[in-house]
């Protein structure tokens, strides 16, 4: 079967009933779906996630005037981790609609997931009418005292005059400092009601916000440019917010211009290729102990970054964040700036050309030229693990297999506990804005989701989402709305039959008995699935099959146009090390 046709899915008005009905409607009003539908137009959105209701069908009927793409899912989470997914490779506003009551609290965990991870995503739900307000409607839950903790903002929209502007608020807060997620319940006769058009409130396109392309304070560009200049030992870490904010070519400018070692973390993975002078990722650890300055840009120092402990009292740190609330959090700082990353980087990278002495360039290349040999150390360490022969199979081999795998345009997913974690040794994305990853929040079953979202923003590109057993299990069936949007993606699972990440701390606790409970899964032959759904599908017990089913697997998406699992059984009783020293709790 050939792949569906991505236009295709637009909807359309096609039946004589339809255009007749299109034709007897007043064009003097307007109805509150219609408005959201505008809104969102207006807002550059082309696509919502959803999973229907009878609380927001008007939702539905605007999206149909205005084309805006509507992709319904099978569990109101996907819908939530695709519009995450699609604002992270869009750059824009992502949108999830869910009807009210159980909708909302499904996509919950997409939401949190969105606000940890810093993604700008406005959830707009159903709710019962204002006219049945507290009455016990179909349904009813408090969405708005729910939804507060976990968005940037979160309101009613009580009136259908407003419900355009609202959206344009809700926008606005989306993009307010680092972005996240926002929250607008529309009451069902709010959305229903028709108004009079020229009552009704409607901000046009780029009409109703500045620029969020702020450099900040100058005067901080000029100490960091100095601070720079200055460095013998400089390295930057560059986490998800640079690629978030597209500020990745005057982050990769700065590195090369200034040269300076460059690691990354989340989505800002892949920023260069590997193989890149300027790009490290084994030497974290010896750079933040040695060098004499550090720039951390877009990133928290959260548990991932051991809330800061890990960097040496004795260097010259520098952060920049877009939200001033993280800027010195957690760990003292020499110096903070609040904007945008790339504006940032770009007047310091003009502001420190030219002005590196030859002695203290020297030093860095002398710095830079150690740190690579230490990385070269690195690898060679792990080798052995990663060209690992035995059975059942390493998950560090299924690591190093997938990294080989990676076709320069292949945007790589990882949802799972340890195998994932494993994967994040060896897996190097190749180009920006390829790399996906639960972010802070760590919720599993972000993957289907994700992949949906992926391909869907980059028709042209391969998606491969690595899970785990235990995480493809959440939200694999949603591999069907995949398949039924003509984008098909490679799922490879790692399958030790565990929710192994956690039994690795329950066994070293409560030791070989009492550490199995609550964390075993039974053997399934994930592959099935894949067929199941009209796919390819593979059973991988042997290490020297792992490069050939891939290989397989792609081929037949390119012929089938439909998703494939490589199911690859792997070893129960290896762990990654950050499992077996339980970093994350420390
Ligand atoms: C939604 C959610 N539930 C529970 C957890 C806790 N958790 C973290 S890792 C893990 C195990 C995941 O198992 P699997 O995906 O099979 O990967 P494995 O660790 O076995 O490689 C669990 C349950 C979580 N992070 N997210
Ligand atoms: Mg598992």
């Amino acid at each position: 079967m050939a792949t569906v046709d991505p236009a295709s899915i637009q909807p359309k008005s096609t039946t004589a009933e339809d255009t007749l009905q299109r034709k007897s409607r007043d064009a003097s009003v307007i109805s509150g779906g219609h408005l959201v539908a505008k809104a969102l137009k207006n807002e550059g959105i082309d696509t919502i996630f959803t999973l229907c209701g009878g609380h927001i069908i008007d939702i539905y009927d605007g999206c149909v005037d205005e084309g805006i793409r509507i992709i319904d899912v099978r569990h109101e989470q996907v819908a939530a981790h695709a519009a995450d997914g699609y604002a992270r490779q869009t750059g824009k506003l992502g949108c999830v609609v869910t009807t009210a009551g159980p909708g909302c609290t499904n996509a919950m965990t997409g939401i949190a997931t969105a606000f940890r991870s810093e993604s700008p995503v406005l959830h707009i739900g159903g709710q019962g009418a204002l006219t049945q307000h507290k009455m016990g409607s179909l349904q009813d839950l408090p969405h708005v005292n729910m939804m507060t903790p976990i968005t940037k903002f979160a309101a009613t929209v009580s009136s259908t005059e407003r419900v355009a502007d609202m959206i344009s608020m809700a926008a606005r807060e989306a993009f307010k400092g680092a972005p996240g997620p926002v929250y607008l319940e529309i009451p069902r006769d709010v959305l229903d009601r028709e108004v009079d058009v020229a009552k009704a409130v409607v901000p046009q396109p780029g009409k109703y916000r500045a620029s969020t392309r702020s450099v900040g304070d100058p005067r901080g560009i000029e100490k960091l440019a100095d601070i720079l200049v200055d460095a013998q030992r400089p390295a930057i870490l560059y986490g998800q917010q640079v690629w978030a904010a597209r500020g990745h070519n005057e982050a990769i400018e700065l590195l090369r211009g200034l040269d300076i070692p460059g690691y990354f973390n989340g989505a800002s993975r892949g920023l260069l290729p590997p193989g890149d002078p300027h790009h490290f990722d084994r030497t974290r650890s010896q750079a933040f102990a040695n060098a004499d300055v550090l720039l951390i840009v877009g990133t928290p120092f959260d548990f991932r970054m051991g809330y800061g402990k890990r960097i040496s009292k004795n260097l010259t740190l520098v952060q920049i964040d877009m939200d001033y609330a993280t800027v010195g959090k957690n760990r003292d700082i020499s110096l903070g700036l609040v904007g945008d990353p790339g504006a940032i980087l770009g007047a310091v990278l003009q502001a420190a050309s030219g002005r590196i002495k030859t002695d203290k360039h020297q030093s860095r290349l002398q710095w830079m030229k150690q740190l690579r040999e230490a990385e070269g150390v690195a690898t060679d360490k792990l080798m052995p693990l990663f060209k690992s022969d035995s059975r059942p199979i390493h998950p560090y081999r299924v690591a190093w297999e997938l990294n080989e795998f990676l076709a320069d345009d292949t945007i790589y997913i990882g949802d799972g506990g340890d195998v994932v974690t494993i994967s994040g040794q060896a897996v190097r994305p190749r180009r920006p804005g390829q790399w996906m990853d639960p972010g802070a929040l760590g919720a599993l079953g972000v993957g289907t989701g994700f992949a949906i979202a992926a391909g869907l923003a980059n028709p042209a590109k391969e998606v491969l989402c690595y899970y785990g057993d235990g995480s493809f299990g959440m939200t694999a069936f949603d591999m069907e709305t995949a398949n039924r949007f003509g984008v098909p993606y490679l799922a490879v699972i790692g399958n030790n039959s565990a929710m192994n990440q956690i039994r690795y701390g329950q066994r070293s606790k409560y030791g070989e008995q009492r550490g199995n409970v609550g964390n075993l899964l039974g053997d399934v032959p994930f592959g099935l699935f894949a067929e199941m759904l009209g796919g390819y599908g593979e059973e991988v017990r042997d290490p020297a099959q792992i490069a050939p089913a891939l290989e397989r697997a792609r081929e037949s998406i390119r012929k089938l146009g439909r998703s494939a699992v490589v199911n690859i059984w792997v070893d129960p009783r290896e762990y990654a090390p950050g499992t077996k020293n339980q970093t994350m709790y420390k």
